[in-house]
């Protein structure tokens, strides 16, 4: 996507579906910039009252032909959006027409011969940024809402696209570019000695940032949990049912189960929605002495999942006795002193055998098998996942790329509080205060570079 951003300054006309792939009803091409309507209307033939698009008013959908020379490629719905007021700030036409791949292409390259260009991957949405329709934020924030899969993710996307986040991320550098803007001026005058602001109004004004900043970025592991779901992973030596299991949560065949040991040999992993929230499912390969090569491999990978997970549900069998747990117990803490995974045994196969052991917080008993205790596992977990003090219409920070823009200004604003306090010269101080204002500007795009553009529009699909 070299020049992603020299082909957008160009402001020529640019073309792309803008639904998915592959047959349906209806799919619509989206073509935007200077010429679009123009464009546009040299292959379109109202079908009623001979209507030139040239002549319609923003905002309007007529019924017509795409016409090749004679040649009719199809009936068509077209929406004409003249600038400024479409997605992308410019004219736009939205052509709705039969779902076919082959009319879609036809159109597309009809358009291709007249001069107007394929658009790249999130091409759109990078004009609408542009052209200030949205800013930075709220453009990551499109691309969360087209991936979101569940409640909460889906209100955090909604939430930022409308701007809450990028209005507070303004707010914070509002407030520190005032702060610099005398610090500046001190250094203007640097000869005379002056101090325009008051040192302890200085650190009131940057400790109430930083406690916005803080609670921003402690928002994180919530948004984090929203939006990559949480990992849970099912392990347990080998026959133990875990693929049941898995295939219980999940309610379908996704795993092989079978009597032999040893049957999963890979991770499988699956996402399930409940009460809201995303959770992955990640099955895993029994965990036994093995000179099997390729089920040693499996189980290495099992242990990497166990690191990776959030949850782990640890598989018994109902004769497992108390010892034994506690030493699973003992060796999970020493191996994972530092982080809160949480560990919960899980015995299976109840509808045969009763346990040794009586159920409690961190043991359940259920049957993969008849599927009994299920709604159990599923809210032990609910109730391990931890959104903190996180209310609905709070702002969560969601994207790592803002978590770490974040945390950057925290450090830069921490070296300026300590500057403030142990009265270092203004001039290093401003060079901290530079920084911490840079970085929150690149969360909302005030600050941007090609290279941060290019990695952020990529992800895009084609026609957004
Ligand atoms: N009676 C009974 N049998 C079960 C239950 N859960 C699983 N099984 C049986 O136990 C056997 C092993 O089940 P799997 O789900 O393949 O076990 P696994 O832990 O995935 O095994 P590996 O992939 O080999 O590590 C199968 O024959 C299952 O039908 C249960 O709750 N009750
Ligand atoms: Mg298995």
């Amino acid at each position: 996507m070299d020049g992603l951003r020299k082909l957008s300054a160009k402001n020529d006309t640019i073309i792309a579906p803008a639904t998915a792939p592959g047959i349906g009803a209806i799919a619509v091409i989206r073509v935007s910039g200077q010429d679009a309507i123009t464009k546009c209307a040299e292959v379109f033939q109202s079908i009623k009252n001979k209507k030139n698009l040239n002549n319609v008013a923003s905002h309007t959908a007529h019924f017509g032909n795409i016409v090749d020379g004679e040649r009719i490629i199809d009936e068509v719905l077209v929406t004409v959006f003249k600038a400024p007021h479409s997605y992308t700030s410019e004219n736009t036409v939205e052509i709705s027409c039969h779902g076919s791949p082959y009319i879609q292409q036809e159109i597309i390259k009809l358009f291709l011969k007249k001069g107007v260009r394929m658009a790249e991957a999130g091409e759109f949405t990078l004009r609408a940024f542009y052209n200030g329709k949205l800013d930075l934020s709220q453009a990551e924030a499109v691309a969360d809402l087209i991936h979101s899969t569940s409640e909460t993710e889906h209100q955090l996307a909604i939430q930022q696209i409308r701007g809450g986040f990028s209005n507070e991320i303004k707010k914070l550098r509002e407030e520190i570019i005032r702060f610099a803007s005398l610090i500046e001026l001190e250094l203007d005058f640097s000869e005379e000695d002056v101090e325009f602001a008051d040192r302890k109004d200085f650190i009131a004004l940057i400790s109430k940032t930083k406690a916005a900043i803080q609670h921003l970025i402690d928002s994180f592991s919530a948004g984090n949990v929203i939006k990559n779901g949480v990992p849970v992973a099912i392990v347990g030596k080998p026959n133990v049912g875990k693929s049941t299991l898995l295939n219980a949560l999940l309610n379908e065949e996704r795993a092989i189960v079978s009597s032999i040991a040893g049957t999963t040999r890979d991770t499988i992993e699956d996402e399930i929605n409940i009460k809201g929230i995303k959770f992955r499912f990640i099955d895993t390969a029994g965990i036994r002495e093995t000179t099997d090569e390729i089920e040693s491999i499996g189980i290495e990978k099992t242990f990497e999942k166990i690191a990776q997970a959030s949850i782990v549900l640890y598989l018994v069998d109902p004769s497992t006795p108390e010892d034994e747990l506690a030493s699973i117990r003992k060796s999970f803490s020493e191996k994972n002193n530092s982080d809160r995974r949480s560990l919960i045994f899980v015995f299976n196969k109840t509808d045969i055998t009763k346990p040794s052991v009586n159920e409690s917080n961190d043991v359940l008993f259920i049957s993969a098998k008849e599927k009994t205790g299920i709604e159990k596992v599923k809210n032990k977990i609910l109730s391990l996942v931890n959104l903190g003090q996180v209310k609905v219409g709070d702002i969560i920070v969601s994207n790592s790329r803002h978590y770490d823009a974040l945390s950057r200004a925290q450090i830069s604003l921490d070296t300026v509080l300590k500057s403030l306090t142990t009265k270092m010269p203004t001039d290093l101080i401003a060079i901290d205060i530079r920084t911490a204002m840079h970085e929150l500007g690149t969360i909302t795009g005030d600050v941007s570079t090609d290279d941060l553009l290019e990695s952020i529009f990529r992800n895009f699909c084609i026609g957004k």
